[in-house]
């Protein structure tokens, strides 16, 4: 007999961090893929750790001849910026990872005879805004508008979703005997910022590596203007939307792929709220024109009514309160 388990690949980056610990809470049965040994404290609420990459079947097979897989994070990526160095190696990981993924969710709803959840991330870097009076001149972007990605990152994240879409909803079509056995829900994250764990390779980057250089009194060259505005989200907001997703009833769903959103303040403000609660920070600007250019091609705000509509989504932290009550309170006591 199998045991039945919730797999999670990217495990040791900052969402699954974060996941971990409130699943550990739910005592799910917990498989973890990633690249790197997970940290010691998460590898005690984990029931198998394999280290390896998603893109080794061997691997896979592994997961499943020991567990009954009934639901997956799929979060293991390579992010926008690093991605832009390493495109090749950026589309295998993102689209052919996925695909191993998508395949396993596929075998082992065969298999169960019901559905695998499969709980994709993707990204605001989805959309490509053509120019700056577009981005400053719209309203909030919808998930249908714009998707004309200026990253190798943001192309994987679509076509991943429309991968997600036709194993959830097509796949196999001619070949008989053969159902969709993925449910595939996605959520598009803007900026995540967590007061435990920095995120790499990124280009929202910016946000959390002023608020962490900050707190440990190191000095802050901020790769964008003051002026740059994307979406953000605290990170407990965003562990609560995937579980959320998760949860929810398949007939709630409209999309397959949902908006997020919870603040979007400029560079600058967030200089300033971290000169609030750190008046001797060091903050300034060097704007990397190529980084620049990214960050300017994802929208000032996106639309996520479809969210709040279909599944309750309702981010608890807003720009002040994510500052007050969650960033600034939990960075302190974590570096003190
Ligand atoms: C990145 O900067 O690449 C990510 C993202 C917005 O998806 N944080």
């Amino acid at each position: 007999m199998r045991t039945p388990a919730v797999l999670i690949t990217g495990a040791n980056g900052e969402i699954g961090h974060a996941l971990i610990e409130r699943l550990a809470v739910a005592d799910a049965a917990i498989v973890t893929i990633d690249v790197t040994p997970l940290d010691p404290a998460l590898a005690r609420h984990v029931r198998r750790e394999l280290t390896g990459s998603i893109l080794d079947r061997g691997l896979l097979e592994r997961v499943l001849a020991e567990f009954e897989v009934d639901r997956i994070y799929h979060l293991a990526a390579l992010l926008s910026t690093r991605s832009e160095f390493t495109p090749l190696t950026a589309h295998d990981v993102n689209v052919a990872g996925t695909l191993n993924l998508l395949e396993l969710a596929q075998h082992e709803g065969e298999s169960h005879g019901r559905p695998v959840a499969f709980l994709y991330p993707s990204s605001i870097a989805v959309y490509g805004m053509p120019d700056a009076e577009t981005k400053a001149g719209i309203p909030p972007v919808r998930e249908e508008d714009y998707n004309q990605p200026r990253t190798m990152y943001g192309c994987n994240k679509l076509y991943c979703e429309h991968l997600g879409r036709y194993y959830g909803r097509h796949y196999k079509q001619l070949a008989s005997g053969v159902e969709p056995r993925v449910d595939f829900r996605s959520v598009r994250f803007p900026g995540l910022i967590s007061a435990m764990t920095l995120p790499s390779g990124g280009t929202s980057d910016y946000a959390p590596e002023m608020i962490h250089a900050a707190a440990t009194g190191k000095p802050y060259a901020c790769f964008v203007r003051p002026n740059t505005k994307i979406p953000f989200m605290a990170m407990p907001d965003a562990v609560d939307a995937l579980l959320a997703l998760a949860a929810a009833h398949p007939e709630a769903l409209t999309r397959y792929a949902y908006n997020l959103s919870a603040f979007s303040p400029t560079a600058e403000e967030v200089r300033d709220a971290v000169l609030k609660a750190f008046p001797d920070a060091d903050i300034w600007y060097s704007a990397d024109a190529k980084r620049q250019a990214i960050v300017d091609s994802w929208p000032a705000e996106v639309d996520d009514s479809a969210a709040r509509q279909d599944w309750g989504f309702s981010p608890k932290f807003d720009f002040t309160t994510a500052f007050d009550d969650y960033l600034i309170p939990t960075i302190k006591e974590r570096y003190r």
